[in-house]
C-alpha cells in the first residue's frame, strides 16, 4: 500500500478525524492543506466536488464517513463485531447530525437574524441534548470507564 495523502483545508472540519485516526493508527500521510485559491483550480477534478479527499495508490476516496470507515477497516478502529461496528455507526449518524446544524451556523446562513436564532436553538437545546445523548451512551459501556465502544479507541473516537 503507498503513501496515503489526505486532502483537506488548514482547518478541522471534517478532516481532523481522519488526521486523528491516521495519527492513532501511526500511519505515515501527507497531510495537505489546500488553499483556497488552490481548492478553485483542484475543485473540478475532485470526486464529490468536496473535501477531504484520501489519496491512496492513485485513487481519491471522497466524503468523510467513508474515509473513516475505509482507514477503520483497514487499520483496526471500526470494531471487532457487527454490533460494535453499529455502535460505531450509530455514534457517527449523531455526530453528523450536530456538524450538520454547525455548518448551517457558520457557513450557510446568510442573514444574521437567522443566524441568532439557530445559535439559540444550537446551545439552549441541540448541543445539551446531543451532550447528554453522548454521556448516555458512553455510560452504556463498561459504565463509562472506558470508551464508547469495546475496549480500546475505534474511528469515532475522533470525532
Ligand atoms: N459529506 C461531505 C461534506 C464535505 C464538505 O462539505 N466539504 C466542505 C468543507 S467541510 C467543502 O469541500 N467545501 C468547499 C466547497 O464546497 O467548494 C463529507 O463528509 O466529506
Amino acid at each position: 500500500m503507498g503513501k496515503f495523502k489526505l486532502l483537506y483545508f488548514a482547518s478541522k472540519g471534517r478532516g481532523q478525524p481522519i488526521r486523528l485516526l491516521l495519527h492513532i493508527a501511526g500511519v505515515d500521510f501527507d497531510d495537505v492543506n489546500v488553499t483556497l485559491k488552490e481548492w478553485k483550480d483542484i475543485k473540478a477534478n475532485m470526486p464529490h466536488r468536496k473535501l477531504p479527499v484520501l489519496e491512496v495508490d492513485g485513487n481519491l476516496i471522497p466524503q468523510s464517513g467513508a474515509i473513516l470507515r475505509y482507514l477503520g477497516r483497514e487499520f483496526g478502529y471500526y470494531g471487532s463485531n457487527n454490533a460494535e461496528k453499529t455502535r460505531i455507526d450509530v455514534i457517527s449518524g449523531a455526530v453528523d447530525d450536530i456538524i450538520f446544524l454547525m455548518e448551517r451556523l457558520f457557513y450557510n446562513e446568510t442573514v444574521e437574524a437567522a443566524k441568532e436564532n439557530l445559535k439559540k436553538e444550537m446551545v439552549s437545546w441541540r448541543l445539551e441534548e446531543f451532550l447528554g445523548i453522548m454521556e448516555e451512551t458512553l455510560k452504556e459501556n463498561h459504565n463509562g470507564d472506558k470508551c464508547f465502544v469495546g475496549d480500546q479507541a475505534s474511528l469515532q473516537s475522533c470525532h
